[in-house]
């Protein structure tokens, strides 16, 4: 199982292969936030432990179990945004609080929130239904 900063960089990585192409060492220090010395050691260890091959003039390229992992990880992202989004939280937290919270969460916990999401995707009725309670709550707090 990677870590959690392992699954950073591969998300990350994933991502760069879809919408470029590619992923090179400054795309990837950049998109992190981090320094490229730092991506080098890391892509050393990820082709280690065979998520990827660094080759020489095609760059990086995910093996079928970094692909895999890759997706899921984008996946699992894309979910709690969309989880977060359904139950109201605010359009500016929402990326920061899923940085925080992805990579903390069993399969099985993302699994059923998985569930929820299409619980309320399947009827918009539901999605009102909340967002009454929400506000019964704001007045009863103000
Ligand atoms: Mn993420």
């Amino acid at each position: 199982m990677p870590t959690v900063s392992m699954e950073d960089y591969i998300e990350q990585i994933y991502i760069l292969i879809e919408e470029k192409g590619y992923a090179r060492v400054s795309d990837i220090a950049e998109a992190l936030k981090v320094h490229p010395s730092s991506v080098t050691k890391m892509v050393q260890k990820l082709d280690k432990d065979e998520y990827l091959v660094y080759e020489k003039y095609r760059g990086l390229v995910l093996t079928p179990k970094g692909n895999k992992i890759g997706k899921r990880l984008v996946y699992r992202h894309e979910l709690l945004e969309q989880f977060l989004r359904i139950i109201g939280v605010d359009e500016e937290k929402i990326y920061h609080d899923v940085e925080g919270i992805e990579h903390h969460l069993s399969w099985n916990s993302i699994d059923r929130i998985g569930d929820l999401v299409q619980y309320f995707e399947e009827d918009r009725e539901r999605v009102e239904q909340l967002i009454t309670v929400q506000k019964n709550n704001e007045q009863e707090n103000q």
